[in-house]
């Protein structure tokens, strides 16, 4: 998708709220910072394909779509295995600011193993930017341990306020063991979001929220997402278009032109700061935002450590 590199973003009225040691950190964030996408480069562990919902634009054989290109496979790794691929990484990749855990499935519905790699990786190097992905389902359940580890970046994909929006968006919501569906599963899934999101930003966490604009669907609701996160606190979104993964439900349902989603971007502009330069990367991906490295850096395949993303009704 387009760079739209000429494009710079801001809003001083979060940047003046945010300290000033955190906006030191963010500059170096290629996702948060429109500067640094060009000069720093973030490295994506696959520690987590478990999933605790069902989006309607999600092929549960590929990457969450909330963070991805539909269509992408990336291997899975154990926590011990990501930092030594991290090792690895950081040696030949002197531009590499933060690590990320965006899928394949949900950073959170895989606490263990995430917990675990933030750990690991903190441990060998301190200085590292930790980012995490989420649907947000599990965010009131484990906020306090994700502030408690010092992370300070955390995206949640927001697609609409509303569960009569919702429920045309996502299939289930399995939580707490119980299985949701309709509108009481995209019920509790926005209302877990919004508190989440409210329990991290007042800690300090800077949070970007994901919207996948989708036509018809929750696309003219958009505006009214991006308002109440901000409200929230929330310091950037990143509208994301429909790309139909084959084998979705939206598999049919048409591609977001570039057009209409950068003018969507610019009328939450007025509101929000928006991210304009988001290649929907892989679960796995290496290198700057425009440079994808990842192919060079894979662990030796043991025949055993490519594996789709699962359902966590059927891991658990
Ligand atoms: Fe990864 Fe996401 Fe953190 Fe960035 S990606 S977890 S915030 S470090 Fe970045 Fe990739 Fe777009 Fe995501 S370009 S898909 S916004
Ligand atoms: Fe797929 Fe889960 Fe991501 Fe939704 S949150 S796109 S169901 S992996």
């Amino acid at each position: 998708m387009d760079c739209q590199c000429d494009r710079k973003q801001g809003n001083k009225l979060i940047d003046d709220a945010v300290p000033a040691d955190l906006l030191r950190q963010t500059d170096r964030h290629p996702c948060y910072s429109f500067d640094a996408h060009h000069k720093y480069a973030r490295m994506h562990v696959p520690v987590a394909p478990k999933c605790n919902i069902g989006c309607n634009y999600c092929n549960r054989k590929f990457d969450c779509v909330n963070e991805s290109r539909p269509g992408v496979t990336s291997e899975i790794l154990t926590p011990e295995e990501a930092l030594q691929k991290f090792i690895l990484v950081k040696e030949k990749l002197s531009s590499l600011s933060v690590v990320g855990i965006a899928g394949p499935g949900d950073a959170l519905a895989n606490w263990t193993e995430t917990r675990k790699t933030i750990e690991l990786v903190k441990h060998t190097a301190p200085e590292i930017i930790f980012c995490l992905s989420t649907n947000g389902l599990l965010l009131p359940e484990y906020a306090g341990e994700i502030i408690g580890l010092g992370v300070k970046h955390v995206t949640v994909t927001v697609n609409s306020l509303e569960p009569e929006i919702g429920r045309n968006i996502y299939r289930y919501v399995n939580y707490q063991g119980k299985m949701y569906k309709g509108e009481e599963a995209a019920a509790r899934l926005i209302a877990n979001q919004l508190a989440g999101i409210e329990l991290l930003t007042r800690s300090g966490i800077l949070v970007k929220v994901n919207i996948v604009m989708i036509k018809n669907i929750n696309d003219v609701h958009i505006p009214e997402v991006v308002k109440k996160v901000k409200e929230l606190g929330v310091f950037i979104t990143n509208i994301m278009p429909l790309i139909p993964a084959p084998g979705s439900a939206f598999a049919n349902f048409p591609r977001t032109d570039t057009k209409e989603l950068n003018e969507m971007r610019n009328i939450c502009q007025v509101d929000l700061r928006q991210m304009y330069h988001c290649r929907q990367c892989r679960a796995d991906a290496i290198g700057l935002l425009g440079d994808d490295r990842s192919s060079e850096f894979k662990l030796p395949a043991d025949g055993n450590n490519i594996s789709p993303a699962e359902d966590v009704k059927k891991a658990v």
